[in-house]
């Protein structure tokens, strides 16, 4: 791939298209087309996708399409899906679609077939997790273990987190989950607050086992279990989920109760593998596997489907096409369902971890715009906070819609009114409201010519801004594999278009380095290290206070 995007030839034609099509309405393009939201929508199982709320026509389409032809997209997908170290700063494999694999093709990485030990992975998982539910694997003064305590960090939090929040109306009756993610006391101190140590299973999560925060909040819970139960207990109520066999049993975890994964699974592209062993123990296995069977049914879809009919490459070219075209460099995902209230959380560090980047793939800077902010919340909430800006705010925020047509909780008209609320916001951001509008509507309400002249400028909308619309029958299992592999495979996309290696993390690491400098100040252990002033004033502050 080379460098320099900007002067590849389908680069330059979406160019021109873009100086030609740029002022388009598209209230001009519904209204011109009756057939427009049939024509831009795609189905796949219980789920569609409308994308016509977006600046587009053919043309565009087709120019985005002839984008992701010349910057090699298909290949990268079969590069990805067959094993191949795709992840070149770090030389490795990218197989978090095998995790989730549900046909018995194998996939060799070095000459060897990753499939049986994910299977084997799976089934301990299963095992492990139908004993506690049943309450055969019990704590180690017998009782049923009932509060399950995820310990993690980054991609060993974010993804079982959402998920097990998003399936909540699945989770076993008796069980409740908790997660400790952030270095903060508070964090672990709120949690043990709740918890009996005789009824609580601490599950650590990380890859390395050697991450700060994870490790600090693991040995605080481990005093806190042995102050109550004493050292042998330990086996009985800690399992680990790690890469890392040597660190997890240096910690006195003994390997039985350790769920392996491997280097080809990425942090944040990892609740599929042992680091969902959460959502398993919530939900249930069978759920577990309905979830990956969602995925992989995305999977399916994205590496075969044409790039007309394919939902995730559209959806990546779209985001091209504000990003690098509109130069809009943010978007928003709006779940219009309140257990998916954390997807944005999620979605955040799958989107801008794996694509905020600045080095191409060939060691070059990139002279072109990369990963945008993502951000977002659950709808209603976020129209009555954000949502004024995405209306009538300078910059154009495009977004996406989420939303199931049957809610788990069917009270009253409630759902009705929020289905009608996220159509409502879709239409009235592309629809927008013009001046003379606005002016009809102020005549209508009785208001005077000169209160007239004063509003309508308050009261119209420009409009023309974009959104998708995704909607599930129902947010089940299998949705949310759907789901969340469907925002897997964009953000890939982007990042082949962008030359980028969207599965490295380099750029978390120097705070970490510089943290580790600071600390033994703090704590008093070293002094006169060598810091701009800002920074040597604030670590002499907050010492003074604290003495
Ligand atoms: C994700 C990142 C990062 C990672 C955390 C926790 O893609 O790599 O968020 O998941 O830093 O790392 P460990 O799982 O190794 O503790």
């Amino acid at each position: 791939m080379m460098f320099g995007q900007k002067k590849s030839k389908a680069w330059r034609n979406l160019e021109c298209v873009y100086r030609r099509f740029k002022d388009t309405q598209m209230r001009d393009l519904f209204a011109a087309d009756r057939m427009r939201g049939e024509r831009y929508s795609l189905k796949l199982e219980n789920m569609l996708l409308d994308y016509s709320k977006n600046r587009i026509n053919d043309t565009v389409m087709q120019a985005l399409f002839a984008l992701a032809e010349e910057r090699g997209v298909r290949d990268k997908i079969k590069a990805m899906f067959g094993g191949q170290k795709i992840n070149q700063t770090e030389n490795r494999a990218v197989l978090h679609v095998a995790l989730r694999k549900q046909d018995n093709e194998p996939i060799y990485v070095d000459g060897h077939d990753v499939m049986p030990q994910i299977r084997n992975v799976l089934n301990k998982m299963r095992d492990f997790s139908e004993a506690v539910r049943l309450g055969t694997f019990t704590g180690y003064t017998g009782k049923k273990l009932t509060n399950i305590v995820n310990i993690g960090i980054g991609g060993s939090d974010l993804g079982p987190f959402m998920a097990t929040e998003a399936l909540r109306p699945y989770w076993a009756k008796d069980i409740k989950c908790y997660f400790i993610s952030n270095i903060d006391g508070t964090a672990c101190a709120e949690v043990l607050n709740k918890l009996d140590p005789e009824t609580t299973l601490f599950i650590v999560a990380s890859k390395t086992f050697t991450t700060i925060e994870t490790l600090t909040n693991a040995h605080t819970c481990r005093h806190w279990l042995t102050d109550a139960l004493g050292e042998h207990a330990v086996s009985k109520h800690f399992v680990a989920l790690s890469t890392n066999k040597a660190e997890v049993e240096k910690f006195g975890i003994n390997s039985d109760n350790m769920f392996e994964f491997w280097d080809f699974v990425g942090g944040r592209y990892s609740m599929w593998s042992a680091i969902g062993l959460i959502i398993c123990i919530a939900v249930g296995y069978k759920n577990f596997e309905r979830m990956l069977q969602g995925a992989y049914a995305m999977d399916k879809h994205f590496a075969t489907a044409d790039f007309a009919h394919n939902i995730p490459v559209i959806l990546a070219l779209l985001g091209i096409w504000y990003n690098n075209f509109y130069n809009i460099h943010r978007y928003a995902v709006i779940p219009y369902d309140q257990y998916l209230q954390y997807l944005p959380n999620y979605l955040q560090q799958l989107d801008m971890e794996s694509n905020g980047k600045s080095i191409t793939l060939d060691n070059e800077p990139v002279d072109y715009a990369t990963g945008p902010v993502l951000f977002g919340g659950a709808g209603t909430d976020v129209q009555h906070s954000f949502f004024q800006l995405l209306h009538q705010g300078t910059g154009i925020v495009p977004v996406d819609f989420i939303i199931p047509a049957i809610s788990h909780n069917e009270i009253g008209n409630h759902h009705p009114i929020l289905i009608s609320n996220i159509l409502a916001q879709g239409e009235a951001l592309m629809h927008g409201k013009t001046e003379k509008e606005a002016s009809a509507e102020l005549e209508k309400a009785g208001k005077s010519k000169s209160e007239i002249a004063r509003l309508k400028k308050y009261k119209s909308f420009s409009g023309n801004r974009p959104s998708n619309t995704i909607i599930f029958k129902k947010i089940d299992p299998f949705a949310l594999g759907q789901l969340i592999a469907m925002y897997e495979h964009k953000v890939f996309v982007q990042g082949v278009i962008w030359n980028i290696d969207s599965f490295d993390q380099f750029g978390v690491e120097l705070g970490k380095q510089m943290a580790l400098n600071i600390l033994p100040e703090i704590e008093g252990t070293a002094f006169g290290v060598e810091h701009d002033s800002s920074t040597t004033g604030l670590i002499n502050y907050i010492k003074k206070i604290r003495k």
